[in-house]
């Protein structure tokens, strides 16, 4: 893509004050200094922000779509049961919704195509596009949608390495531009890298007016004057199929002239963003809409300005106009009983109604802590930052929601093996990103009819085969402990939702460490004397390994050895006397301490583990998968000529350990 915006210096002449009259909307144009400009860690503050958020088309629609290899014009949808959770764009021109059954929906299209969303059977170990699934003996799979999702998600990391990305739902993320887009302006207009001899202030002089910017190519610009008639009808955060009519005035930008550093910002970032949207469809075929502003919230609200398949830009100097015609109660958060309760207390509908409230009335009533976010956000201000989710103690779970009630304890188990099978997948899946990751315990949850959940957890045995049987097996041991048996129980049974999930799902990365300390040699004489050791048990027999690792988790972890600081973020093995350390970047992250002590705890067990699968190797005689893979770290080598045995017929910790 070529350069859009003019690159020809301009003399030095600061324009430093605000020209927006905008009162309610202050800081719309700040001033901009070389001092600002050349600051690289501004965050939320800075002058220059600059974030996107880019949305799927109809994502589960154009998954199918992709994935049946059907004419991407042809009208389809995506069936769950009886109602349709995702309609293309081809079918929307029938005036199909996702509220509709199929059989209006296909009354409008006749040639509608109708794919109904994958499920879980009890005893198949894999989703499939079964025939006729039902909700009764089903339950949804939504693992192609996840992958497809990685699939769009890793595109904007490769297309922007410097960038932060969040994730914000299955089929949408949040980019942070700013950091590129400085690199660009300060590559574009080098005359901005040095302050100017003559400038007033040195580097807090404003800088020089910005060059014109050609918006052609690059979205749709949201007017600065005009309210548009779109404005008033958009969905914050609804889906953009309410059959909304946009104009089209594509990189049209009515009617103001007083472009800013911040609007060239803004452009740089819509190349950049174009650029990525035009690779994922040519490369995995979704399309797109973004949104770009000076925030999340705006930028969220700007992507379903105009769908599909296209980009719209939010001018800070267009904000005013764009949220004031805007229903608060569309607005994320403002939707529920805090909307409703402003609604009546000032009798307001739009942004615009509640303008004139000031910040110490709306402290004064009901919405106290709120009240600061409430009257930021009326006001286009958004302070959150794009934060990519921490991957340690994250977790997974699988749901299902029972139309017909579980009744009796005995049915428990056909849906924790369903469950398991998802579960199963997941962490398989998960685990061909990240071979170190597992969880640390599994937590079944159910619902007794309007009652609120209860749940049973334990400790999930560590083992890299985590198969559909051993979770199910753990998970019954669960229901049991939670819901009994036929004969136990004295009260009736109605469960209306059952749930199995992994939590504290450890992703670290001295997971690694401990991997390629695993295959070292051993060091010590006593681990020494377990090589000549005849192997005793069937290396697939993942069971028996649990057992003795179980075992040694009981033998060793009695006590921690040397007394650790409450707040410490090591701690000092019982068996090889070392100090283990939770790695720089976790620590000086500003965790919660909570999260310190899981990370901590996960550590521990990996450690353990660490020497457990230390034994069963010297037992094994087994130099556990290819060293390739797993460079030994801290210098010291990897055991010459170690006998190599077919990763493919390796179990338990053998095969965690197995290269893929
Ligand atoms: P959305 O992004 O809300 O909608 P969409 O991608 O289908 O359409 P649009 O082009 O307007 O963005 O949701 C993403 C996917 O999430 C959607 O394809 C299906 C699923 N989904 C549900 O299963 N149930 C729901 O109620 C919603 C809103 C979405
Ligand atoms: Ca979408
Ligand atoms: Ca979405």
């Amino acid at each position: 893509m070529t350069s859009t915006v003019s690159a020809k210096p301009v003399s030095w002449k600061g324009k430093g004050k605000a020209t927006n009259s905008e009162a309610d909307f202050y800081d719309l144009n700040p001033m901009i200094t070389y001092r600002l400009l050349h600051s690289r860690n501004l965050g939320v503050k800075d002058p220059l922000r600059v974030i996107a958020l880019c949305d799927s088309d109809a994502f589960y629609a154009a998954c199918e779509q992709i994935r049946l290899g059907i004419d991407p014009s042809r009208p389809l949808v995506v069936q769950q049961w009886d109602s349709l959770i995702a309609v293309n764009y081809p079918a929307r021109k029938f005036g199909i919704t996702r509220m509709e059954k199929i059989k209006e929906a296909k009354k409008k299209c006749p040639e509608l195509v109708v794919v109904h969303v994958a499920t879980y059977k009890e005893g198949e170990k894999e989703p499939g596009y079964w025939e006729n699934p039902d909700t009764s003996t089903h339950k949804v799979s939504l693992d192609h949608y996840r992958r497809e999702s990685m699939k769009v998600i890793r595109m904007f990391q490769e297309g922007l390495p410097s960038g932060e990305i969040e994730k914000a739902s299955i089929d949408e993320a949040f980019i942070d531009f700013t950091r590129p887009v400085r690199e660009e302006i300060l590559r574009r207009y080098p005359y901005l890298s040095q302050v100017p001899a003559d400038a007033p202030n040195g580097a807090d002089s404003p800088l020089p007016p910005p060059p014109p910017i050609m918006w052609d190519g690059l979205g749709t610009v949201l007017p600065v004057n005009a309210p548009s008639p779109v404005n008033s009808v958009i969905a914050v955060d609804a889906p953009g199929d309410q059959g909304i009519s946009y104009d089209d005035s594509e990189g049209i930008d009515n009617g103001d002239d007083s472009t800013t550093w911040h609007d060239v910002a803004l452009a740089i970032a819509a190349e950049l963003m174009g650029k990525i949207r035009h690779d994922i469809h040519m490369k995995v075929g979704y399309t797109t809409s973004a949104g770009i502003a000076r925030n999340k919230f705006l930028a969220k609200l700007t992507a379903s300005y105009k769908k599909p398949n296209s980009q719209s830009i939010l001018r800070n100097a267009a904000i005013p106009n764009y949220l004031r015609p805007l229903p608060f109660q569309k607005i994320r958060f403002l939707g529920g009983k805090l909307g409703k309760a402003i609604a009546e207390e000032y009798e307001a509908s739009t942004v615009g109604d509640l303008l004139s409230i000031s910040l110490g009335q709306l402290m004064q009533r009901k919405f106290g802590e709120e009240s600061i976010w409430v009257y930021e956000i009326l006001r286009g201000i958004d302070r959150s930052e794009v934060k990519e989710k921490s991957a340690v103690n994250k977790s997974m779970m699988a749901s299902k929601n029972l139309p017909n009630p579980i009744m009796k304890a005995s049915q428990g188990p056909h849906w924790i093996r369903v469950l398991a099978a998802e579960l199963a997948l997941r962490l398989r899946e998960a685990r061909e990103e990240m071979p170190a990751l597992w969880p640390k315990t599994l937590v079944l949850h159910a619902r007794q009819s309007y009652d609120a959940s209860r749940s049973k957890q334990a400790a999930f045995p560590f083992t890299r085969d985590a198969s559909v049987d051993v979770i199910a097996s753990a998970g019954d041991k669960l229901w049991k402990e939670l819901v009994g048996t036929d004969n136990s129980r004295t009260t009736p049974l109605k469960i209306t939702n059952v749930a199995l999930g992994f939590t504290g799902v450890g992703v670290m990365e001295v997971g690694q460490r401990s991997i390629d300390a695993f295959l070292k040699p051993p060091s010590t004489s006593k681990e020494a004397q377990g090589t000549d050791t005849p192997v005793k048990r069937k290396r697939d027999s993942h069971d028996d390994a649990q057992d003795a690792r179980r075992d040694l988790v009981r033998r060793k972890s009695g006590s921690d050895g040397e007394a650790v600081p409450d707040r410490a973020t090591y701690f000092v093995c019982n068996e090889c006397g070392k100090r283990i350390s939770l790695p720089g970047d976790l620590v000086g992250d500003g965790l919660e301490q909570v999260i310190v002590k899981e990370a901590l705890e996960a550590l521990r067990v990996e450690h353990t583990d660490f020497h457990y699968a230390q034994e069963l190797s010297k037992e094994l005689g087994d130099s556990v998968g290819s060293p390739r893979k797993f460079r030994p770290s801290s210098g010291e080598q990897t055991q010459p000529g170690t006998k190599k045995r077919k990763p493919k017929q390796s179990g338990g910790i053998a095969k965690f350990f197995a290269a893929k």
